[in-house]
């Protein structure tokens, strides 16, 4: 299911964004010139070197990009959803170090030929990285563009195997209390560890991404280290962090939030302005870091504007029933 034309929301590699241009060339530049170039531009360069992680050696992938600016790696990086970690946007970046990436391994289980526990540089390991500049739009109406390195869902699951029985994948992310405070809470409404869902052509579809890196290196504790589900059509509780378990099912797996709260955070939860969360509308998001006041809103898109590549998926069902 490979685009053979670029798509609308599609860039040729010559129109991106200054940073991403920046960062791709960087992989070129050696010795002498890098250091020149530090000298031109210091700034650029000390603010990138200050960035932790290892740097990833991938492929811009602009046919699935957008050419919106991508937020600033402040704001990736310091206003995140992960409720292992406490429910306050900047809880994650301040606890999430408390959490060990390294080593890390994938348990594979359930209707596939493949199954077996895979340390994380295994299961990676034969694929290319590539950068894909993906829209997230949260349920809760605010969204980012985010640059992020990783490789598609299907090539992974393709190796896998999975029989003709498997037509949901599931995922489960870390559960370790003594390492993620917000499992510790009694407050928390959530019944670790935190569990996600796709349909099998969901899965499958070009788009689904797993993500280990975002602006070139690998992704901070606070993003979903090491591994982390990207699905840029549905809203971002979809995109499940810090994956242990892959699990191919006969039967529709639940979901964490539609567990919690099922008439509000539905299983498909593809993005939908028409339909509206039954506590606040759905038609505008506030793209960050600009968009926090009303004047700076944007309209929501269908299918958070990915609709060319995903809509076929959903043919034949009602999106207002399957929130
Ligand atoms: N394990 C886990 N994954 C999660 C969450 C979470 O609380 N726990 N939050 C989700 C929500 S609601 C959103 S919007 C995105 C946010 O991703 P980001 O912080 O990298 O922008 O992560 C999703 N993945
Ligand atoms: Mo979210």
């Amino acid at each position: 299911m490979f685009i053979k034309q670029r798509p609308s929301w599609s860039v040729p590699e010559s129109e991106v964004t200054p940073e991403s241009v920046y960062l791709n060339r960087r992989k070129f530049m050696t010795g002498a010139i890098a250091s020149a170039a530090a000298l031109s531009i210091p700034g650029l360069v000390r603010a990138e070197d200050t960035r932790p992680g290892t740097v990833l050696d991938y492929k811009a992938a602009p046919q699935f990009s957008t050419d919106e600016k991508p937020a600033p790696y402040d704001a990736i990086t310091t206003y995140n959803n992960f409720y292992e970690f406490g429910t306050g946007k900047q809880d994650p970046s301040r606890y999430a170090s408390e959490m060990s990436v390294d080593p890390w391994s994938v348990e594979v289980e359930g209707e596939c030929a493949n199954p077996g526990k895979y340390a994380l540089e295994g299961l990676l390991k034969p694929h290319q990285y590539q950068e894909r500049i993906y829209r997230l739009r949260c349920v809760e109406a605010w969204s980012m563009v985010i640059p992020w390195v990783g490789v598609p869902l299907a090539e992974v699951i393709k190796r896998l195997e999975p029989n003709s029985d498997a037509k949901f994948v599931y995922f489960e992310t870390l559960n370790a209390p003594e390492q993620m405070r917000g499992q510790r809470s009694l407050f928390s409404t959530i019944d670790w560890p935190y569990r996600e869902g796709l349909r099998m052509d969901e899965a499958m579809n070009e788009l689904s991404f797993l993500a280990v890196g975002l602006y070139g290196k690998t992704l901070p504790n606070q993003n979903g280290a090491p591994i982390r589900l990207v699905v840029p059509w549905k809203y971002g509780f979809k995109s499940i962090k810090s994956i242990v378990r892959i699990r191919f099912m006969k039967e529709q797996p639940k979901s964490s939030w539609e567990m919690i709260a099922p008439s509000e955070y539905g299983f498909y939860a593809n993005v939908n302005p028409e339909v509206d969360h039954p506590r606040w509308s759905q038609k505008m998001e506030r793209r960050l870091p600009s968009g926090v006041f009303r004047p700076n809103w944007i309209e929501t898109e269908k299918f958070n504007g990915y609709g060319e590549q995903v809509a076929g998926l959903y043919k034949g069902m009602d999106l207002s029933r399957y929130y």
